[in-house]
């Protein structure tokens, strides 16, 4: 990717608060990350902290929702996320240096895998400023059918809006008042395929559908990335940790 590049989705990306580059990554590289995926879920998950995996229904491991930390766990996702080209685009929609946080996967199973309430990362990550941004990369096709990620364009720039405890493994929290006429007409779906990338900041709003397919799983790698500058915000995160324990599911 050359300079002007670079600029184009950075210039997009502050006015919207995401970025969609389609075939950022090629069949080769999709390939490489799956195989990875695929021994890291035979070799490392089973000796994993239980609160960095998630299934759907505990009792079935073939439900496996999420993972969290896994650059912990494996050099090669540490390397996808740090000194990588994903590091490089994190740094010019951010404009500053950036910290890679997290590399988390996101399923969903045919017929069981739940939405993905609509929420802003900023709220879990409690940090101020709140520079910070995701990559969200398409292992499958995603599609209407089996949830893919939608966006309110330009929300990033209205503010936090009001979180609460929701049901859902993996995703605590909602926000309340999400639905309004003005959050429709912002609404945006993103159907992608395997190699495509999406990339959004900490305060834009986003979801996605259920799975209501019969037999197509929806798998997804994020990367998080806080800017330098993002501080531990320790007031947001008290208030956080309340509300998460006086909230009832
Ligand atoms: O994959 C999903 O359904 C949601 C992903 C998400 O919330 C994120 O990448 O921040």
């Amino acid at each position: 990717m050359n300079a002007e590049q670079y600029e184009q989705i950075r210039k997009d990306f502050e006015r919207d608060g995401y970025v969609f580059i389609p075939a950022f990554f090629n069949a080769d590289q999709v390939t490489a990350v799956k195989w990875e995926l695929e021994r890291y879920i035979t070799e490392v998950v089973p000796g994993m902290p239980a609160n960095h995996v998630m299934y759907e229904d505990m009792t079935n491991p073939a439900t496996l929702k999420q993972m969290q930390d896994m650059q912990k766990y494996s050099a090669f996702f540490n390397d996808l996320m740090c000194g990588s080209e994903m590091e490089k685009l994190a740094e010019a929609v951010l404009g500053e240096k950036v910290i890679g946080k997290n590399v988390e996967y996101f399923n969903k199973p045919p017929r069981i895998g739940k939405s993905t309430p609509p929420h802003q990362d900023a709220y879990y990550f409690n940090i101020k400023p709140t520079e910070a941004v995701t990559m969200w990369m398409a292992l499958e096709d995603a599609d209407d059918e089996n949830g893919c990620v939608s966006y309110l364009v330009g929300s990033h720039k209205k503010g936090m809006r009001p979180h609460g405890r929701t049901s859902t493994i993996g995703f605590s929290q909602s926000i309340t008042d999400y639905g309004t006429a003005e959050d429709m007409a912002s609404l945006k779906k993103f159907p992608a395929n395997p190699g495509d990338l999406l990339i959004h900041h900490a305060m834009t709003v986003h979801a996605a559908g259920p799975n209501t397919t019969e037999s197509r799983s929806r798998k997804a790698l994020g990367l998080i990335y806080f800017g330098e500058s993002a501080q531990p915000d320790l007031e947001a995160k008290e208030a956080y940790m309340k509300a998460l324990n006086s909230q009832t599911v």
